[in-house]
């Protein structure tokens, strides 16, 4: 098809015909993507059977629940987070923490501790691992009261809501920092992350020739009053995915050293009869000022019934 004939095709889709738009924004999005799309079907000489298949897969990517998963996958996640980090440059933003992708397997509602909490339900057998840090201000100041929200797999490396096996909010926990604005959480090592082996995602990225492999991670939300919600996640070191990663969240300064505690008197001062691991990171939220933008990303997320 000509050039000509194609804009003529997407004027006659395009066309308004009550007159009135109702959503702009959309409908400039959608005729933009649309237009796109017929150029790619063009180029790429797509046949109906093709377009057919992957209307088939993005229905059952849907019916899977991975579109998050696709959106981390396919780079769109992180280029977004790309998006933000120049919006927060211009913006004169620098030195606090670095953020990183969120990633779908949030789950709203976690329960709530003041200081220290416990994340894992005392059955998985992985390695303890201790997490412990300070929440600050960019000119030090420690902040009482803020809201540590953490999030990780198990050792098999599942995330519970999503792996019915494990009790509700397994390895899921709000922390508020105590009077010095300290956090404190026991739970386990988590294992990396791979896609659902035979889910729409997986099928997708073998298709490309990639792996749908993650280091092993822990998710945190930090919210302090009168500051910017910190979205990030910190690294195991020495993983073997730390930058060959499926969903791009790898950023400097989020790799803290692990310590592997394997002296007998701290190992008995926890309580323990094993060696351990110890991570120390702090979180520094920008300070939230007029007319920066917006930190906060909102997005439909799981919630438990
Ligand atoms: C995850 O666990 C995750 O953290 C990201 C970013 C994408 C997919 C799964
Ligand atoms: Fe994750």
């Amino acid at each position: 098809m000509t050039r000509d004939e194609m804009a003529q095709v997407l004027a006659t889709v395009t066309a308004t015909t009550s007159g009135k738009i109702p959503a702009p924004r959309v409908k400039a999005a959608v005729d933009r993507i649309v237009g796109d799309l017929f150029v790619s079907i063009e180029e790429l000489d797509v046949t109906p059977d093709e377009f057919w298949a992957a209307m088939s897969y993005l229905a059952q990517a849907g019916q899977a629940n991975e579109f998050g998963l696709i959106a981390a996958g396919l780079g769109f996640e992180h280029f977004l987070d790309l998006r933000m980090d120049e919006a927060d440059r211009k913006a004169g933003l620098e030195g606090g923490t670095p953020h990183t992708i969120e990633g779908p397997p949030y789950v709203a509602d976690a329960p709530v501790r003041v200081g220290e909490a416990r994340l894992d339900d005392g059955s998985d057998p992985g390695e303890v691992l201790f997490v412990e840090g300070q929440v600050r201000d960019t000119d030090g100041t420690s902040l009482a009261g803020a809201q540590v929200e953490a999030w990780h797999v198990d050792s098999l490396g599942n995330y519970s809501f999503f792996d019915k096996a494990q009790s509700d909010y397994n390895l899921r926990r709000t922390i508020a920092t105590d009077a010095e604005g300290r956090y404190r959480f026991r739970s386990i090592v988590p294992a990396g992350y791979g896609c659902p082996p035979d889910g729409p995602t997986q099928r997708l990225l073998d298709q490309l020739g990639r792996h749908g492999r993650r280091p092993a991670h822990v998710h945190f939300f930090v919210s302090a009053p009168g500051h910017r919600k910190l979205t990030t996640q910190i690294n195991i070191d020495g993983d073997e995915y730390l930058h060959d990663h499926f969903a791009f969240a790898t950023r400097d300064g989020l790799s803290p050293p692990v310590v592997r505690e394997t002296d007998p008197e701290a190992i008995r001062a926890r309580g323990l009869d094993a060696p351990f691991a110890r991570i120390t990171f702090d979180f520094v939220p920008e300070a939230e000022r007029a007319s920066l933008p917006p930190a906060e990303v909102h997005r439909i997320r799981d919630k438990a019934a």
